[in-house]
């Protein structure tokens, strides 16, 4: 069971993410690929303030747990999850995002942020980076976790089904992959285009220990889910397919294909705003 009181301080910071986030979004020039953001929020929160050991003094650790945003298009989302633990600042990453010469560019990348693992953002490429993260580090018997995040629609591309061969034939159960199954692609849903469903079956069909998350925009079950990873010295890989809603928290942005990327003028923050805190608010009532 996770502790409640954890869970309710994970929520208050994916709620100040979603906010940060949308205030962001409201000052930058260009668009913002809100809607993947808002759906893998309590994962990254999850995985960034409870699950992970990292932080910025770790930097140097060989023994910290590693992180690839393979979505990389969800940069800024993960910038601003790690600025709650003290990796960036907050109103620096609002001031030169997407900039020319910036740290924080739209994708991400380690040149110009080495606490970064992999810089990404071309789709598929996470995981066979992280294949070979985690066989190095169990060549070495080391301890710790190779976390790679995915989006559904990146799972299209066939080197994701290499690498996930190669994890499982190298016993590789130091790697942690994270589906952020929303159902939506860049412009359809996927199952009105590529057919992802028995989706679940296709990882167990490679040998993989499959764990779901029927909410994973629920924190608690989030929590749970991850907590439920075996130990780096089990024998398979595993993979939480994490059921979300593309942008998630504000109404306009649910489930709505021209929100895969946007903007948000003044008017639309204070909606956005509003609605997220209704949402906090639903959630804590709930927990
Ligand atoms: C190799 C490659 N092809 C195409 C793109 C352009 N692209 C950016 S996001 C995206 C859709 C990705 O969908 P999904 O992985 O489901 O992400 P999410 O819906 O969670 O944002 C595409 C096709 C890319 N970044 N890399």
């Amino acid at each position: 069971m996770a502790d409640k009181k954890e869970v309710l301080r994970l929520m208050d910071l994916a709620y100040q993410a979603r906010q940060n986030l949308c205030k962001m979004c409201c000052s930058y020039s260009g668009n913002v690929h809100m809607g993947g953001d808002m759906s893998m929020m309590e994962v990254l929160t999850t995985l960034f303030h409870h699950t992970m050991n990292v932080s910025p003094e770790l930097q140097g650790d060989p023994e910290r747990d590693r992180f690839i945003l393979s979505k990389g298009h969800g940069a800024v989302c993960m910038y601003i999850v790690m600025a709650l633990k003290g990796f960036f600042d907050y109103d620096e990453i609002c001031s030169t995002y997407g900039e020319v010469g910036s740290k924080f560019g739209q994708h991400p990348c380690k040149t110009r942020l080495p606490m970064l693992d992999v810089s990404t953002g071309s789709l598929g490429h996470g995981l066979p980076i992280g294949v070979g993260l985690a066989a190095s580090a169990k060549q070495k018997g080391q301890k710790h976790r190779v976390f790679v995040m995915m989006g559904d629609g990146e799972t299209c591309e066939g080197s994701v089904w290499e690498a996930a061969m190669a994890g499982r034939a190298l016993h590789l159960g130091n790697l942690v992959g994270i589906v952020d199954r929303n159902r939506q692609l860049m412009t359809s849903f996927s199952e009105d285009s590529i057919l992802l469903e028995p989706y679940a079956d296709k990882w167990r069909a490679f040998g993989w220990n499959v764990i779901e998350v029927e909410d994973g925009n629920d924190m608690k079950q989030v929590v749970e889910a991850l907590d439920s990873i075996p130990d780096s010295s089990s024998d398979i890989p595993t993979v939480i397919i994490s059921n979300t809603v593309k942008g998630k928290g504000v109404s306009f942005m649910e489930k709505q294909i021209k929100w895969h990327c946007g903007s948000l003028t003044k008017d639309d923050l204070q909606t956005a705003l509003s609605d997220l805190e209704a949402a906090y608010e639903k959630q804590r009532k709930e927990l």
